[in-house]
């Protein structure tokens, strides 16, 4: 079941003693504060003693003021106003171009962090504001695999409380939490954000206790959750309830944390968690990693084995077909050829032969554009 931030207030977030750096990928819908968290986590290990400064990159194009200092931000790569204008694109298309096209350049970025890693704990990547952009496209996934195949990542999901209090936008939002875990296969902690404004408890309960849940979702304030006139539960009402099933076998893999970005409660939770997701990436994610990458070793050596021996079985030669008195002789001259040097066609039964057929009924045209006859046209009769 996930954890709940009380349990786990008390831990030391920094405890590790080895630098290995991990990447904190954050991710969440429009305006659910997840730059706000990057700044609060930035300026939390800062105040660390000894302080630990983050690596952080900005991966938002759109962003017009950041409040903290990103080391790698892609705004001083890629201006996506003016891409915009030269591919004539909206905005969200412009994002998406302008993260594509630093996606292309994201080696030389993977390498800093490599380089940097064995002296950080931790890298912070912020993403674009309309979720869809990161987790949707092609250049989200590859940043995402390429930062997690080379240290540690884990994402945190920033989720705006106050705005999800309602059980169906709760669940909405579960949902989709539930389509980035299984797309990254990383480990996933819940951020509860803006708990100054709405504690996240109730979430934690509907999360631990699936009759809780069942209970909000068929309350009779909640609308389109009501029974119909016959007393039946209504279609929306059985669809939430399968879902809220499926829900809770997904909340197994989770940890979930209440924060303020605003005040700065709940920080120490959140990277209890991440400690605990250091362990999940290397007891889950690393075989995983491991076994596929074993399994694309596999298939592609199988594919080169395969087109080897069909170019081994094309170059065979075969004695009955091809033996070495059927070798070509330049030398030779050819029984079948039966035109002069100049002629292409050498002997084929299904060519008509000029002899056989009566003079006047064909011109010689390949001749006559050598050249060598003039054409003499028929009159028509
Ligand atoms: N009360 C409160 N407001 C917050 C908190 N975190 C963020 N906000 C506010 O939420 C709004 C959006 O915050 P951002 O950090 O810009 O959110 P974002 O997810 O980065 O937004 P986009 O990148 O544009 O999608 C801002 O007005 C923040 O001040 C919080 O913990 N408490
Ligand atoms: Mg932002």
């Amino acid at each position: 079941m996930a954890s709940s931030s009380t349990s786990t207030a008390s831990q030391t977030p920094l405890a590790s003693t080895d630098k290995e750096a991990i990447c904190i990928i954050t991710i969440g819908m429009a305006g659910s504060g997840k730059t706000t968290f990057v700044q609060r986590i930035n300026s939390y290990l800062h105040s660390q003693s000894p302080p630990s400064p983050p690596y952080i990159l900005n991966l938002d194009p759109a962003v017009s003021h950041l409040p903290f200092d990103a080391n790698i931000d892609i705004r001083d790569t890629i201006d996506y106003k003016q891409v915009m204008k030269q591919y004539h694109l909206g905005p969200n298309g412009g994002i998406l171009t302008a993260l594509n096209l630093f996606t292309t350049k994201f080696e030389q970025v993977l390498g800093l962090i490599e380089k940097r890693s064995k002296s950080l704990d931790y890298v912070i990547l912020d993403t674009p504001g309309q979720i869809e952009i990161f987790t949707w496209s092609a250049s989200g996934s590859i940043i995402t695999d390429a930062v997690a195949s080379s240290i540690p990542t884990v994402v945190a999901y920033v989720i705006d409380t106050p705005r999800t209090t309602s059980p169906a936008t709760f669940m909405s939002n579960m949902l989709y939490a539930c389509s980035i875990l299984y797309k990254t296969k990383l480990p996933f902690i819940l951020v509860f954000n803006k708990t100054d404004v709405q504690s996240h408890d109730f979430a934690i309960e509907w999360m631990q206790d699936f009759e809780a849940f069942q209970a909000a979702l068929s309350s009779r304030d909640t609308p389109g959750n009501a029974v119909d006139s016959e007393g039946e539960p209504t279609y929306m009402n059985s669809l939430m309830n399968s879902m809220s099933l499926v829900l809770d076998e997904f909340y197994k893999h989770l940890k979930a944390v209440g924060v303020s970005s605003l005040t700065g409660d709940g920080i120490p939770d959140f990277f209890a968690a991440v400690e605990e997701a250091r362990k999940e990436y290397h007891e889950s994610y690393v075989p995983e990693l491991k076994r596929i990458a074993a399994i694309r070793e596999k298939k592609l050596k199988a594919k080169k084995e395969d087109s080897l021996n069909r170019a081994l079985k094309d170059m065979q030669v075969d004695p009955n077909i091809r033996g070495p008195g059927d070798k070509w002789d330049p030398t030779a001259v050819d029984e079948d050829e039966e035109y002069g040097e100049d002629d292409e066609y050498v002997g084929e039964d299904d060519i008509a032969d000029p002899a056989d057929v009566p003079s006047s009924s064909f011109i010689d045209l390949t001749k006559a554009r050598k050249g060598r006859d003039a054409v003499n046209w028929p009159r028509p009769a």
